[in-house]
Order: C-alpha cells, then sequence, then structure tokens
C-alpha cells in the first residue's frame, strides 16, 4: 500500500468576472501568437531557460501523480549531428523512399517539410521528451503508470507554452519512427520517445506557412444548445 497524502488547504486566485476575461482574453492573444517554427538562429539560450520550461512541464496533471514523462536536453554538437542524421535517415525513406503513405504524404504537402532537418543542428538544444511506460523503483520493480498519453500530452503542451511565453521557439519533431532517440539518449526499454523539441531562437528571417486555426464553431459545442 502507498502512503497516503495529507490534504492540505487550496484557495487559488479568484477574479471578478471582468479581470477573469480580461485575463482569459490576455492569455489567449498569448498563445496564440505561437507559431511551430522551422528555421532557427544559432543564438544560445541559457539551459536555465530549458529547466524552466520543464520545471512548467512538470506541473502538469498525470495520472495517479506518476509524472511519466523524462526531458532530455542535448546541448553538444556532436549528439546533435548524431540526432539530425539519425533523423533524417528516418525522413529520407518517408519523403523520398515512399514510406509515407499516400493520404499522409497529401495531409502535410502545404506545409512544405522535406527530409531536410538541419534545423536539428542548429539550435541551441535538442530536448526529447521520453514517455515512460512504465515505472522502475531503484530495487528495479516495475511501477505501474497511466493514461501516459494523455499525461505526457499535456506536460508538452505545457513545455511549448513556457518556451512561448519566455519568447523562444520550438517544433513538435516526430521522425517517424523515432527509436534512435532512445538508443543515442541512453534511455531505458521503460521509456519510448514521444516528441523531438528543437529549442532556440527563431531565425530573423523565418517564416511559417499562412494558416489559419479552425474558427471556434468548429471545435466547441454547447450542449444543449
Ligand atoms: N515527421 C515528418 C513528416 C511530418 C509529419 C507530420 I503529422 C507533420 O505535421 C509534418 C511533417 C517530418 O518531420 O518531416
Amino acid at each position: 500500500m502507498e502512503h497516503e497524502y495529507p490534504f492540505i488547504p487550496y484557495r487559488p486566485e479568484r477574479y471578478g468576472e471582468e479581470e477573469t476575461i480580461r485575463r482569459g482574453e490576455e492569455f489567449y492573444a498569448l498563445v496564440n501568437r505561437r507559431r511551430s517554427v522551422r528555421f532557427f538562429s544559432d543564438e544560445p539560450v541559457p539551459y536555465r531557460c530549458v529547466e524552466l520550461a520543464v520545471r512548467a512541464a512538470n506541473t502538469a496533471p498525470s495520472g495517479a501523480h506518476k509524472q511519466p514523462w523524462t526531458f532530455v536536453a542535448i546541448g553538444d554538437a556532436g549528439t546533435k549531428r548524431r540526432v539530425r542524421e539519425a533523423a533524417e535517415e528516418e525522413e529520407r525513406r518517408n519523403y523520398e523512399g515512399g514510406r509515407l503513405p499516400q493520404e499522409w504524404r497529401e495531409a502535410i504537402a502545404p506545409l512544405g517539410t522535406t527530409s531536410d532537418k538541419g534545423y536539428l543542428e542548429v539550435v541551441p538544444w535538442l530536448v526529447v521528451c521520453f514517455a515512460q511506460k512504465y515505472g522502475v523503483r531503484p530495487d528495479g520493480r516495475k511501477v505501474k503508470h497511466y493514461y501516459v498519453n494523455e499525461s505526457v500530452g499535456i506536460a508538452c503542451g505545457l513545455f511549448v507554452t513556457a518556451l512561448h511565453a519566455m519568447g523562444l521557439s520550438t517544433l513538435t519533431h516526430t521522425p517517424n519512427p523515432m527509436a534512435f532517440l532512445t538508443e543515442i539518449c541512453g534511455r531505458p526499454a521503460s521509456e519510448r520517445p514521444y516528441i523531438l523539441f528543437p529549442v532556440g531562437h527563431a531565425a530573423p528571417d523565418a517564416v511559417v506557412p499562412d494558416l489559419a486555426r479552425k474558427p471556434l464553431e468548429d471545435t466547441l459545442v454547447r450542449f444543449p444548445g
């Protein structure tokens, strides 16, 4: 039996109605300016920024509070190069080798992505999020983890948002397949690579596709009408 947590008071900030809405609008305006970036500057970013983004990720709710994620921050040129080479090798099989199914190929065509992942070597940091399929106690016994995908997805959302709030950019890159990251990062069999995040400043001449977000009506249903 796990020990039980003591319960302590929790009194989150409360605001008047107007201020509540104003704060919602302000936060929305902030996150609405975030874009996924594929053109980065090689300008250094303090490790402290990576730490803060992971601290933010660590606040995510998770199944049974197991926090089933590990973030690995890669800052050395040699490892970044290995990651780039392995990712590009897989992506060449996808793009040029015809491994991507036709429908998938058509879905990403408007984004103009290619097997060139040069940004993986340009950025100051590559941060790889691993999902822990199960935990491992110091004595080697396994600990069951719950809702791993949901938990890690929320943690990654917070990670991305924290970087944006700091004026930094990233991309949710999932080279497919990405088992090579387990080996390069020396992670155990209990973990699987979840998302590879290049982290840095957007290049001064970065461009992004001029895409629109779905209108609210397509994503929010008030029930009953
Ligand atoms: N992983 C590939 C292909 C790709 C897949 C999706 I889904 C995208 O939104 C964009 C690209 C790549 O990184 O190029």
